[in-house]
């Protein structure tokens, strides 16, 4: 409930962006102005803290550029005529446009939602459960951030689970692998040091040599898509060691014969240099992990981002299995979870008969729809045309159809390519609640102030909509229009939700955080969800979905025509392109910046600070040169840079290929956003 403190009434929050730590927030408001946010110390796994993006938030909900009332692009999507209209004005033309399609084509198909990870709050799935309530629409599936990996966890161990954090501390060796938890997950931070102090040897796997490999004891520069290579071959050299954990194999995994088989026919020698390292080091990690149990390993969403991406996890699953750590207290692979999200999921009105799209390369899946074409668009929670690949497309794609609708609280590239354009709540002025996909606690958001302007919430929009169309086309949408926003939450709550949070109503949130009831260990039982309820070395589940059997060696993509692969991971001060385009964390008048090694630029004449293109046969992008020791010499890289200022999108370079994983667990291969090969020039 909320308190008083020094003055000011204090409620609890949690922040809802994509974000490993999904944080608990205490805001405090004083004459119904949100003054200063703080961590809320009743949060057990971020334990009253933020990140910078975090204590920016005041930034954010009071930014000048925030959107502040519906607009309308008069001189056509992409003019930047803008012309601000009356909620009812933008209402009433949305539900014409729909209802009109609905009574001409006498189908929804051409609907369309593209909805993502702007807010990942529970009531912002309204805006799903509001184009199910149309009848049969196209909408978006799968996710841009972790398909392929998440498919790997389960084709491997049944399920998608983690340990607590504080189990990380328990661990002899912990393995970062692909993953840049010093920016992505600043939280995760004290588990690890915790861990170290208590005699840990941490290791970072990475081809940049971020700020997490920094603050690693051992740091592997690996070739990026060849980290099955490595799996593979730590694999064979413990094996060789005599040291796989044999009683582990004989009575929780299926296939390990076969696959010691397979590892004592690799050609160690091969690998480890297709993963670009030596053979001592290597083998020196070999005896490390044979040597040193618990093993934790912490995969990140950044080595699946590849088309091999999916059996490089595997392989690295393989890896933890053949320590023999998987289910033991400070051990394991540790990927994302699933448990949490076990909602009832009512709100989306969930039905099957959609026409299902990847939201990745979504200008490429528009194109390809030959039947009853889309007309309408609604983003939602989404920047696609910064965020998703072939943004060029995309562009060209979404000015060819009838209507353009995004929901959002900034003018971003996306609203900048839209007819209409609607204003948002933040988390301090709308009811929802927020679980994570990396710890196991549950938080609320509860409105602290008024919607600024004329912001509305997700659910209070689809309410409304549901209404204007109905008013039009009587029955055309049956959204739950006249329920409140807090009966759709306590329809969320089965009563195995409740049991899981130990909570009897959500209301129990607003006292503080919940942390579900699960093991500290994941898989501590080894009671694994696969067919064979073993960890499946060989999985039949894999065979009949056309991918190998086994955690085989799948090489990764080779480029001949464009020399250099351009990386572009997360950045320290956004998530996404979102925080990047305010002023707080400094960012804001930034020119986009290239990092590249000393070597690959003196190859080009390229000097520090010069601007130069980056390009490939998708497009081109221009940027401000910085050399770094911390880039191999075949990459380039650039992080998410998108400011109201500078739309320079890095996803112009990025063609849309695909991750081999993703379809079981999101509906949709991932993309392979590190499989992009590209040139560069000095402008001249
Ligand atoms: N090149 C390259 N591209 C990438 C990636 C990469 O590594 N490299 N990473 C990919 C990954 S992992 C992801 S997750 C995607 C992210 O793709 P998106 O989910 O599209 O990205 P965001 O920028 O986080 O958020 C989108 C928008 O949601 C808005 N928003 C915030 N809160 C709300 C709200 O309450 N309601 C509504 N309607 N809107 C809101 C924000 O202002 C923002 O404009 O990008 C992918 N794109
Ligand atoms: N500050 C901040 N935090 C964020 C986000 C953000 O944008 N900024 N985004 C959020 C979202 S949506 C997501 S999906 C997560 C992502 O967070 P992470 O899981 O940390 O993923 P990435 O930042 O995409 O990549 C992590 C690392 O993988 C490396 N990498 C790339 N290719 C390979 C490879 O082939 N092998 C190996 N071993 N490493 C490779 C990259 O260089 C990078 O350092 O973070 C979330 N948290
Ligand atoms: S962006 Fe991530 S670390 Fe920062 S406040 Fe939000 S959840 Fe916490
Ligand atoms: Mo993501």
């Amino acid at each position: 409930m909320p308190f008083q403190q020094d003055g000011y009434q204090v409620t609890r929050h949690v922040c809802p962006r994509n974000c490993y730590d999904a944080c608990g927030i205490l805001a405090f408001v004083k004459n119904g102005r949100l003054e200063k946010v703080a961590g809320d110390p009743a949060h057990g796994y971020t334990k009253g803290k933020l990140c910078a993006k975090g204590y920016s938030y005041i930034n954010r909900v009071y930014h000048p550029d925030r959107l502040k009332y519906p607009l309308r692009q008069v001189g056509g999507r992409g003019s930047g005529k803008w012309e601000r209209i009356t909620w009812d004005e933008a209402l009433g033309r949305i539900s014409e446009q729909i209802t009109g399609i609905l009574r001409q084509k006498k189908s929804a198909l051409p609907l369309c939602l593209n909805k993502y990870s702007g807010n990942f709050g529970i009531l912002h799935y309204a805006a799903d459960g509001l184009f199910n309530s149309f009848g049969q629409t196209t909408q978006a599936v799968g996710s841009p951030c972790w398909s392929a990996g998440l498919d790997a966890q389960y084709l491997d161990m049944g399920d998608n689970r983690v340990s607590v954090s504080q189990d990380m501390e328990k661990a002899r060796v912990i393995l970062l692998w692909g993953v840049n938890p010093a920016w992505t997950s600043i939280h995760s931070m004290p588990y690890l040091y915790r861990a170290r102090e208590r005699g840990a040897t941490i290791v970072v796997i990475d081809p940049i040599y971020t700020q997490t490999a920094k603050k690693a004891d051992i740091y592997f520069q690996i070739k990026a898509g060849s980290d099955g290579a490595l799996a593979l071959a730590l694999a064979a050299l413990i094996r060789r060691l005599g040291k796989a954990d044999i009683s582990f194999l004989q009575r929780f995994v299926l296939g390990w014969e076969q696959f010691a088989e397979y590892l004592s026919q690799l050609d160690i020698a091969r690998l480890v240099l297709d993963c670009g390292q030596s053979l001592e080091a290597v083998e020196e990690l070999s005896r490390i992990l044979a040597d040193n149990r618990p093993v934790f390993i912490w995969a990140g969403f950044g080595l699946q981002r590849h088309s091999n991406g999916g059996q490089n996890l595997r392989a690295i699953d393989a890896l933890a299995a053949i320590t023999g750590s998987i289910g033991t207290a400070g051990g394991g692979v540790q990927y994302a979870q699933l448990e949490t999200w076990k909602f009832s999921w009512s709100i989306l009105q969930r039905r099957t008969d959609n026409r299902l799209i990847s939201i990745n390369n979504f200008a490429r899946q528009l194109q390809m729809i030959r039947e009853c074409p889309v007309q309408f668009v609604w983003f939602s929670c989404r920047n696609a045309v910064a965020q998703d690949a072939s943004s060029n497309m995309l562009l060209k794609q979404l000015k060819s159809l009838d209507m353009v609708v995004t929901v959002d609280q900034f003018l971003t590239p996306t609203a900048q390519s839209s007819d209409i354009v609607l204003p948002c709540t933040t988390q301090f002025e709308e009811l929802d609640m927020v679980v994570s996909y990396w710890h196991h606690w549950l938080a609320i958001n509860e409105a602290a102030i008024a919607p600024r302007f004329e912001a509305k919430s997700e659910l209070d929009i689809a309410k409304e909509l549901a209404v204007r169309v109905n008013a039009l086309l009587p029955g055309s949408s049956s959204f739950p229009s006249s329920k409140t926003n807090e009966a759709f939450l306590d329809d969320e709550f089965t009563e195995e939700m409740k049991q899981l949070f130990g909570i009897t109503h959500w209301s129990d949130l607003l006292d503080g955080p919940k942390q579900a009831l699960l093991p500290a260990s994941a898989w501590q039982e080894r009671n694994f969800a696969t067919p064979s309820g073993k960890y499946e070395l060989i999985s039949t589940v894999a065979r009949d979905n056309q991918l190998p059997q086994m955690a085989v060696y799948s090489p990764g993509s080779k480029e001949v025509v464009y020399p250099l692969r351009l990386l572009s991971p997360h950045f320290q001060h956004g998530i996404n392109s979102q925080f990047i385009n305010l002023d707080w964390l400094g960012c804001s008048s930034n020119p986009t910046t290239v990092f590249l090694h000393a070597l690959t630029a003196a190859r080009k004449d390229i000097v520090s600070g010069q601007m130069i293109r980056i390009f490939n046969a998708n497009g081109e992008l221009i940027a401000r040169a910085e050399l770094s020791p911390e880039v191999p010499i075949d990459i380039v890289l650039i992080y998410h840079n998108w400011t109201q200022k500078n739309n320079a999108c890095i996803n112009a370079l990025v063609d849309g290929k695909l991750t081999d994983m993703g379809e079981l667990r999101t509906g949709a291969k991932g993309m392979a956003f590190y499989d992009v090969f590209v040139d560069i020039e000095t402008i001249v």
